[in-house]
């Protein structure tokens, strides 16, 4: 009597696990759907929105830039960060070479020279505006002879 009671209790608790079971496949299987189906429209709005990957879009970019002095350096930096688009922008006093950031889906190397030369200063590439040189305080009209990118590489060729 004892026993078949006992034996009974197992058999359900075998039933039980069984239908767990079952319930936990179903679980599995419409969780399995669910992400792929995810993964689906992910695929889809990634390949229609072309300005996604925005991070991958960031050029670094360094140059000679001619300046003197700390008050240079704010000029030439506030010069380029006007520009819309860069990310960062330093500017080094004894180089006389500048490191610039930029996403270039808004921007180019280009656009970076002018708004530096309309500021005044000498690049690579573009000579600083005689009406913005003449302009500067007098300890920033640097000698338009000096050398640029000074210790560095020249990289940007192009
Ligand atoms: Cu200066």
């Amino acid at each position: 009597m004892n026993f078949s009671k006992k034996n009974h209790e197992h058999k359900s608790k075998n039933v039980n696990y069984v239908s767990k079971k079952v319930i936990l496949s179903i679980a599995v299987i419409a969780a399995l759907g669910l992400t792929s189906c995810k993964n689906e429209t992910k695929t889809v709005k990634e390949t229609t929105l072309t300005e996604v990957p925005k991070e991958i879009a960031i050029t670094d970019l360094s140059f000679g830039v001619r300046g003197n002095c700390g008050m240079c350096k704010s000029t030439i930096e506030k010069a380029v960060n006007g520009v819309d688009g860069v990310a960062r922008v330093n500017w080094d006093v004894d180089k006389k070479k500048i490191d610039v950031s930029f996403n270039d889906t808004k921007t180019d190397a280009m656009a970076i020279h002018k708004a530096i030369a309309a500021s005044g200063y000498d690049t690579e590439k573009v000579a600083g505006s005689e009406e913005a040189y003449s302009g500067l305080p007098s300890c920033c009209q640097y000698n338009r002879e000096m050398m640029m990118n000074q210790l560095g590489v020249m990289e940007s060729e192009n």
